[in-house]
């Protein structure tokens, strides 16, 4: 009957070029065919799919926005459709390729020497070198500016003390990128796995993300030589830097995860029949149906233009920190909305919604949480700063 897609309501395919189309279509036939008859069986168990990394790295899908080194040099909105199809599967597969891509090749891209260039991303490109970023403390993520780990100079060396908490593929990482103190301000150090007295540990009882391995570090008097250190930055922009490339793409992912639950729920609601009708065929449904409709296309003609932005080189952190709490905001309350509609179905991980709401959870409180990027608009807007 419609002439509309239900789930691209004001055709944003046709604002693609090719090369964005088939990126997206290799990734989504991927996410339907390898990850999705696994995924929940992760989630249940608490379990990330390392057995797909190889697949992933095969897709190009590591690094895949930087240049050279092995890496696919795709334009932003590819990235962002990447993050979108591998999230329409989990938030546990998009949060693997983020933290790789975003978050420590890049620093090695921006920031590293061309040694550490040449050492680490083609092999990180190919996945047989696996990263992991370590900025939050356990005093208190959304602060960083008052982290106390350290590192001191010592000969051709920094000795490094503190810890990091709530970190991504921190037990699977080979090396860790881990923002530090120093006497010349935050510097980045690459702590390889095996280097003495760096521990990483596996955090449990998650009740979100449980398919992605999220880890504590440890670092006790870690002799780091400085040829580890990232050159090219002091100071917390070298972080918030990276962060700006990590968030972009949680802007596209939770759309994904959005699609999922409005597509699952579409299909539940047509054939459940109640009081001798479709549950669909309800105002009170239709309402909420086309609301769930309404912030889904917002958020993708949304997350098209921050990728336009991007690609043009205009895009500005505050308007990165807009579309990460407006699309993860919407992709939350979707999912609720969906997990509800489903009735006691919902609540089993034989539907979509639940694992992709208490995913969620934590993608709206990680990478800068809702409040954190608020503020961060606020401070666009009034020009104070009120962190
Ligand atoms: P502030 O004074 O605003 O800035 C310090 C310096 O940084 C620059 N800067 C940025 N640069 C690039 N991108 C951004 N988004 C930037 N924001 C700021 C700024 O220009 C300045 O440079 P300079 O040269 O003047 O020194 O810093 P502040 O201390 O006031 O903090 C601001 C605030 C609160 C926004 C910041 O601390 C913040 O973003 N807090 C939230 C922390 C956060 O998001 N942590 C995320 C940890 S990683 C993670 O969650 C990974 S999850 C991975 C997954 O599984 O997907
Ligand atoms: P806090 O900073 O203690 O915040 C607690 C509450 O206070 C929040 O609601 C916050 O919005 C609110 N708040 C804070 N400041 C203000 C204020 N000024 N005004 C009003 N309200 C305020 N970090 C990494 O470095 N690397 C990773 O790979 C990584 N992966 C993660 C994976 C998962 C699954 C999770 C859950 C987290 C991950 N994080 C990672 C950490 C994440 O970035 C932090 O959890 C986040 O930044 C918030 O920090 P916090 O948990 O310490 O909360």
């Amino acid at each position: 009957m419609s002439a509309v897609n239900s789930l691209d309501f004001f055709d944003i395919d046709s604002l693609l070029d090719d090369e964005e189309r088939m990126i997206r279509d290799s990734v989504g036939r991927f996410v339907d065919d390898r990850a999705l008859p696994l995924i929940a069986e992760c989630f249940d168990q608490g379990r990330f799919p390392a057995e797909l990394i190889p697949e992933i790295a095969e897709l190009g899908l590591l690094g895949s926005s930087l240049e050279g080194y092995g890496c696919a040099g795709l334009n932003a909105v590819s990235y962002g459709l990447i993050c979108q199809e591998l999230e329409r599967g989990d938030s546990g597969l998009r949060s693997f390729v983020s933290v790789q891509s975003s978050l420590c090749m890049y620093p090695i891209h921006a920031f590293g020497s061309e040694a550490q260039r040449e050492r680490w991303l083609p092999a990180m490109a190919r996945g047989e070198v696996i990263g992991c970023f370590g900025l939050t403390e356990p005093h208190g993520g959304s602060d960083p500016a008052n982290m106390k780990t350290h590192a001191r100079r010592d000969g051709d060396d920094w000795i490094l003390n503190g810890a990091k908490m709530w970190i991504t593929n921190g037990t699977i990482a080979d090396i860790a990128i881990v923002w530090a103190r120093t006497d010349d301000g935050i510097q980045g150090f690459i702590v390889e796995k095996d280097f003495p007295g760096y521990e990483a540990r596996d955090v449990h009882h998650k009740m979100s993300l449980r398919a992605s391995i999220t880890s504590e570090l440890y670092f006790d008097n870690v002799r780091v030589p400085e040829a580890n250190r990232l050159p090219g930055v002091s100071g917390l922009k070298g972080p918030l830097s990276c962060l700006s490339q990590a968030r972009f793409g949680i802007c596209w992912g939770p759309l994904g995860a959005a699609v999922a639950c409005l597509k699952e729920v579409l299909d539940y609601t047509a054939d459940r029949v109640l009081f001798k009708r479709p549950l669909s065929a309800n105002q009170a449904v239709q309402v909420r149906l086309a609301d769930m409709a309404r912030r889904l296309a917002s958020g993708q003609l949304l997350a098209l233009q921050l990728g336009r932005l991007k690609d043009s080189g205009r895009i500005k952190p505050a308007q990165i920190s807009m579309a990460k709490w407006n699309n993860v905001r919407l992709a939350l309350d979707i999912a609720r909305d969906c997990r509800d509609l489903l009735g006691g179905s919902g609540i089993t991980l034989e539907y979509v919604a639940i694992r992709h709401m208490l995913n969620l959870e934590s993608v709206i409180t990680y990478e800068g949480t809702e409040t954190i990027h608020q503020l961060v608009v606020g401070r666009e807007l009034t020009g104070h700063n009120a962190f």
